[in-house]
């Protein structure tokens, strides 16, 4: 009996891919290897079903023999441990993104003296085409809450961006860029306080009630799929801060953050230009342990932010901080600082990671942005946000078609600045 390899997502099962097994089955006993996440979501986006799920349908497929774990995104590595007589394939391989893959099986093939069969393309259905339909239905609260702590899992780091609006949002959701190492998107998106709350002409002092937040939140939420992490400032006090976590988990956000400071809040990069004052630390992690005591999910997040470095103090206090927070159940830490050096930064990395190997790390490199996101990963970072740049990046923008049009007394001189009017009118499709 001949060993067939077939590697595959098996996230969207449609008759394109059963026609394949099928034909796989026929020809000797079907080898399935099943990319993991990891190995997946460094070229595409992460699977709806996570790789239990998906085993646990693919191996109830008939035809299917035997899963093992496919841990690469190129087949080559699975191909020289198992040693198949055929790997089995869709021939739209031919062209496209996978053409490289394709090339590099041939050779694979040729070198262990086996075949590379080619199935003729199933028309008018592929993964591509039910994953785009899906995108237009939509997610539910539950698998975009859970998607973040996955992400984590299966990326070397989390990239995330702010969105302050439906129309950021959909910036945040669609903006990709193809590299050569594959589809480059952003992972999810940052409800930031700063910039929801100067996007409402107010400043960042947590004079934008929650609800009115909420509403900002609702618009993100209505036309994305993608986690979103919610800025919670400093998250009231503990008795409100319960309520707040039971409402961003029941709307599917994925996490919150809160910040250790106390009193009139003031954004942190005006650094100590500004009153900061600290909580005391038992305070904050009472309001922690009140959070994760209130949260009904498992997969709910509430990270904790650390101002130390905000209101001048040194490192260490950054450091004692982050050891009680995680002890008071904080699932993960935010260190935040307005140092362009990024020394700060990376010394506290580095003493955290050598003490919680494992606990995620939060950076918002506004200041230190001459790091690249796999340097900051390197010392340790999880997660990046960019927190502003959506919001900062409009406002000039809109700033300069204003100008132009009052310098001129008419438009015609604004309009090459301006995205064509057939464009704005078809961006927002209708469902
Ligand atoms: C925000 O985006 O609102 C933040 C990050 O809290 S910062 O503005 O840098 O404080
Ligand atoms: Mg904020």
């Amino acid at each position: 009996m001949k060993t067939i390899y077939l590697g595959m997502r098996g996230d969207i099962v449609h008759p394109g891919i059963i026609n394949i097994i099928r034909e796989g089955a026929r020809r000797g006993e079907l080898l399935v290897g099943l990319l993991t996440d990891k190995a997946i979501v460094a070229h595409k986006r992460l699977p709806y079903l996570s790789y239990e799920q998906r085993h646990e349908v693919i191996e109830n497929i008939k035809g299917v023999a035997r899963i093992v774990p496919q841990e690469d995104w190129s087949y080559v590595p699975n191909l020289r441990r198992y040693k198949p007589d055929a790997i089995i394939h869709g021939d739209d391989w031919q062209s496209g993104p996978l053409k490289r893959e394709r090339e590099d099986v041939f050779a694979a093939m040729a070198e262990l003296g086996g075949e590379v069969i080619e199935v003729p393309y199933t028309q008018g259905v592929s993964s591509k085409i039910v994953y785009e339909a899906i995108r237009s239905i939509g997610t539910t609260p539950d698998v975009r809450l859970k998607t973040l702590r996955r992400l984590i899992d299966a990326k070397p780091v989390v990239r995330i961006i702010e969105a302050h609006s439906g129309l950021s949002g959909l910036i945040a959701e669609q903006c990709e860029t193809l590299k050569d190492d594959g589809l480059r998107t952003f992972d999810g998106m940052w409800a930031s306080s700063l910039t929801d709350s100067t996007s409402k002409g107010k400043p960042d002092i947590e004079a934008v009630d929650l609800t009115t937040r909420l509403q900002s939140l609702t618009d993100i939420l209505e036309c994305t799929t993608k986690p979103i992490i919610f800025d919670g400032d400093t998250g009231g006090r503990s008795e409100h801060f319960v309520f707040t976590v039971r409402t961003l988990e029941r709307n599917g956000v994925s996490a919150v953050i809160v910040e250790d400071k106390t009193g009139l809040k003031q954004n942190s990069l005006f650094g100590t230009e500004v009153t900061q004052e600290l909580a005391p630390i038992t305070d904050f992690c009472e309001k922690l342990a009140a959070g994760k005591r209130a949260q009904v999910t498992n997969e709910f997040m509430i990270i904790a932010r650390l101002e130390s470095l905000i209101a001048g103090l040194p490192v260490e206090d950054a450091l004692a901080r982050a050891r009680a927070y995680t002890e008071a159940g904080a699932d993960g830490v935010m260190i935040h600082s307005k140092e362009k050096s990024g020394d700060d930064i990376r010394a506290f990395c580095t003493a955290f990671r050598a003490e919680f190997p494992a606990h995620p790390i939060v950076l918002v490199p506004t200041t230190y942005n001459q790091f690249t996101e796999i340097e900051l990963a390197a010392w340790g970072a999880n997660i990046i946000i960019y927190a502003n740049h959506l919001l900062r990046a409009s406002y000039p923008a809109m700033m300069s078609a204003a100008r132009t049009i009052l310098e001129h007394e008419r438009a015609l001189e604004a309009d090459k600045l301006c995205m064509p009017i057939k464009e704005i009118l078809s961006l927002i499709q209708t469902p």
